[in-house]
């Protein structure tokens, strides 16, 4: 019976040929989603890039689209002769993330330079320049001899950053998505491979 042979082959080659272009989909979106996978990206920050405060912050605040995750962030805020003048790790809260500034900030060209780890693991960081220019507190006006000794400041600036925990944190995680990859993309080979054979297989049935 030809007819109904023929029939089965054309329905078993359509249905061959729509799982092979779903396969081929399938690979392309893993392929392609890299790159529409993006970081994580600051949305808001106070200060604000190119902002002149009057008064000094009482706190760095990061926002991002996605809630950072909780280790391996950094803020330090430089003045414009690149010395620290204020350092931490930062709280992160939601998509926030915190430096409380317990001292005063310097007046002056200032730079927020922050580093978080993304939610998808990998580190960002970015800079904030801003300039704070408060007419009052001078600590090195001379006018005032009543100044306390409590002026100084204390050496208690916090400890660096555990950067290298972000680092090692994001080398394990973004080992996941190659292997992800290269398994798809394999499988998907071997399943085009198996439908080929098996699309020949029956083609040489049909024909004897
Ligand atoms: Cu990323």
């Amino acid at each position: 019976m030809p007819t109904m042979a023929g029939m089965t082959f054309a329905a078993a080659f359509r249905r061959a040929r729509a799982v092979v272009a779903g396969l081929l989909l399938l690979t392309l979106a893993v392929l392609v989603a890299p790159a529409a996978q993006a970081h994580d990206m600051l949305i808001d920050s106070r200060p604000a890039a190119g902002e002149v405060l009057s008064e000094a912050p009482d706190a760095v605040v990061l926002t991002f689209n996605n809630p950072p995750l909780a280790v391996g962030s950094a803020i330090t805020v430089v003045d414009a002769s690149g010395a620290t003048v204020a350092q931490g790790e930062g709280t992160v809260e939601g998509a926030e993330v915190l430096l409380p500034l317990s001292e005063p900030l310097p007046s002056g060209d200032l730079e927020v330079r922050w580093r978080v780890a993304s939610s998808d693991g990998h580190p960002i960081e970015g800079t904030i320049a801003f300039t704070l220019d408060a007419p009052a507190a001078q600590p090195t006006a001379s006018a005032a001899p009543t100044a306390e000794p409590a002026a100084t400041p204390e050496p208690t600036t916090a400890e660096p950053a555990a950067a290298p925990t972000a680092e090692a944190e994001e080398t394990g995680l973004a080992g996941l998505p190659t292997w992800l990859k290269v398994a798809v993309g394999v499988a998907a080979l071997g399943a085009v491979a198996g439908l080929v054979v098996l699309v020949a297989r029956r083609l040489r049935e049909d024909r004897l």
